[in-house]
Formats: structure tokens, C-alpha cells, sequence
């Protein structure tokens, strides 16, 4: 329970600076255009309080995934929309 607190009270100030989404880093692992779904191998995700895992984003815009490919390092923003984790961000990495 009191994990769940702090977790919601990230949220919240994660909400409150909402327009300065820092970049984390990832590697996709899975892309379903169709879907508007990538999971992603990242990094540390400061603005979510999120350690290094792999797990499934929505995106903004499918679009956001066109010359995206398995294996592709990225530079990403995400953000708690609706309940759901979303890229809101993505550039290639080398
Ligand atoms: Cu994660």
C-alpha cells in the first residue's frame, strides 16, 4: 500500500511536468504498427520512476513507427496517457 502511494504521487508530479519529458533509451523488441504497440528493452525511464525493463508502449501516431525496425536503438519520451504507457517521442539512435 504505501508502495502504491509513492508510485501514485510520482505519477502525479510526473503529470505536473508533463512538457519535459526527459529522453530515455531503448532497443525495439517487437513492433506492431497495426496495432500502434512497440515493446521496447529501455533504460532507466526517470519521469515514470521506471527501472530498466522490457515492456509494451502504445504510440502517439503510428506513423511515429514507420523506418523503425527489431533491433533499432531509439531515444524516446513516454508518458502515463489514459492509464497506458505511450511513446510520445521517438529518435533513432546509432
Ligand atoms: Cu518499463
Amino acid at each position: 500500500m504505501k508502495r502504491w502511494l509513492t508510485w501514485a504521487a510520482t505519477l502525479l508530479t510526473a503529470a505536473s511536468v508533463h512538457a519535459q519529458a526527459p529522453t530515455a533509451s531503448g532497443e525495439i523488441t517487437k513492433l506492431d504498427k497495426a496495432a500502434a504497440r512497440v515493446t521496447l528493452k529501455h533504460g532507466e525511464i526517470k519521469n515514470l520512476d521506471m527501472p530498466p525493463m522490457t515492456m509494451v508502449f502504445r504510440v502517439t501516431d503510428p506513423k511515429m513507427l514507420d523506418g523503425l525496425a527489431v533491433g533499432q536503438r531509439i531515444g524516446f519520451t513516454a508518458e502515463r496517457i489514459n492509464g497506458q504507457y505511450t511513446l510520445t517521442s521517438v529518435t533513432k539512435a546509432p
